[in-house]
This record gives C-alpha cells, structure tokens and sequence, in this order.
C-alpha cells in the first residue's frame, strides 16, 4: 500500500510536467493534487457521454482515450482525436456551462485519469488569467472546428 504522502508526490510531479498547468505556482498545484480523485477505466468505457451534464475536468495520467462526436448525416459518432498521457478533457461543458460536447471513450485497459471537480477546476483556472484565456480560446476554437464538421 503507498502512502498518502508518496501518492501526494507522484501526482504531484505529474502535474508539473502537464503543459496546461505550467505556470501554476506551486501551492496551486498542492492544492489541486489535495482535491483531486482517480478514476481507472477499461477499454471501451465511456468516460463522458455527448449531451450529459458534466461538472468534471479529466487529466489522463496512463492510458488513452478517443473523442467521437455525431455528425449530421452520418449513423455513427465519427472519431476525431486520440488523448493520451499528459492530455486533458472536459474542460468545454465546464468554461461553456453546457452539455459534453464529444463522447471520451476508454481506449486502453488500465487508464488512469485525474478528475478535478467543478468548483476545485474553477479555483485552479480562476485566479490564474493567463490559463483562463487559453482555454477560453481553445474552447472557441473546438466550437468552431465541430461547425466545420457538422457535428449535432
Ligand atoms: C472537439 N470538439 C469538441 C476534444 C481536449 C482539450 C482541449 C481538445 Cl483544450 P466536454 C467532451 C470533450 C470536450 C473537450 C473534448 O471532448 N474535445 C472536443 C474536441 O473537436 N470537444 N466539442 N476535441 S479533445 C480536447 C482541446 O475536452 O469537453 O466537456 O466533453 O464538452
């Protein structure tokens, strides 16, 4: 069994080497590593479903997930991207304050991800400008692409 403090440790070294959180100070991440939860999947588990509430952001930490979305015309959700380590997702239902937008599928047995909540992702993000335009903008940007492809 590890401990509290070797598992403080490793998740919080993990964060450090994420890009999206560079520039965090350090206490920040502490605390983020403090309220986060682990969440572990097997391939083909959804992991978000298009049109369902969410109030979780997800940082995958092992493993790999696909992003599908349905698209007008087309029977079955079209695949558009691969996550893997040091990736992250869900942010767009918690900045847009609306429905997931894309299904996160599972797609290796053993994934680990690093789920933040709403409140605890809305201090992280919040009181850092810089991290909140940036994903301001890139939200806007996948609004942007799912028009391109047509998505529902
Ligand atoms: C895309 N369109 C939509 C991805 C992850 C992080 C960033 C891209 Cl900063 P949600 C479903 C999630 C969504 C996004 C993720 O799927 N996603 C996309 C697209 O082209 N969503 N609408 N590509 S991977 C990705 C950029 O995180 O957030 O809460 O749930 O809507």
């Amino acid at each position: 069994m590890q401990s509290t403090q070797a598992r403080h440790d490793e998740y919080f070294s993990f964060l450090c080497s994420v890009s999206l959180l560079r520039g965090l100070p350090e206490e920040k991440l502490a605390k983020v590593v403090d309220c986060l939860e682990v969440d572990y999947f097997q391939k083909g588990e959804y992991i978000i479903r298009e049109g369902e509430e969410g109030n979780t952001f997800f940082i995958i930490a092992k493993g790999e997930v696909i992003v599908t979305q349905s698209t007008e015309g087309l029977a079955e959700p079209q695949e558009i991207k691969t996550l893997g380590v040091g990736d992250y997702f869900g942010e767009k239902a918690l900045i847009s304050e609306d429905v997931r937008s894309a299904n996160i599928i599972c797609n290796e047995n053993d994934t680990h991800c690093l789920v933040v909540d709403r409140d605890n992702f809305n201090q992280m993000v919040g009181t850092y400008e810089e991290l909140q335009a940036y994903l301001k903008e890139y939200v806007d940007e996948l609004s942007r692409s799912d028009e391109r492809r047509n998505a529902l």
